[in-house]
């Protein structure tokens, strides 16, 4: 599709990624948000009232490929979640965004996102 592979983990679209096949529209999701540069949609196993994902059409795997390159698309993933989350009127009373990047970080799925949650109060420290 045209896509330059220039390091590992930065490759799209990756065809077993569950998030770019999201992204592509060949697996359903109820999407909240859509944009030429990323998709945020509801996760599947709630953890709030409101939680959803925010990803890039582009796969990276997590925060931790990304570079200077990917400053403009790391700001635009977090003004997205921002505006999802006024969207879901969570703007009176907050919210959380969270990265889990990589084993230590609880990540499961290896294209990069951000969790929006709200509709409660958040704890702290996380699990
Ligand atoms: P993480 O553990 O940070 O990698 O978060 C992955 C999230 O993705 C987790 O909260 C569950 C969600 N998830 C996994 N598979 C699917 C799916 O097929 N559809 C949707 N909507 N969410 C998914």
């Amino acid at each position: 599709l045209g896509f330059v592979r220039l390091t590992p983990g930065k490759e799209a679209p990756v065809s077993d990624c569950l998030f770019c096949r999201i992204a592509a529209g060949s697996l359903p999701a109820k999407i909240v948000h859509q944009d030429p540069q990323c998709v945020a949609f509801e996760d599947l196993h709630p953890q709030a009232p409101t939680h959803v994902l925010v990803i890039p059409r582009k796969h990276v795997s997590s925060l931790r490929e990304c570079g200077p390159e990917d400053q403009a698309i790391l700001g635009h993933l977090l003004l997205a979640c921002a505006a999802v989350a006024r969207q879901k009127g969570l703007g009176e009373h907050g919210y959380r965004i969270v990265a889990n990047s990589g084993r230590d970080g609880g990540q499961t799925v290896f294209h990069l996102h951000f969790h929006l949650l709200g509709g409660r109060a958040m704890t702290w420290p996380p699990g």
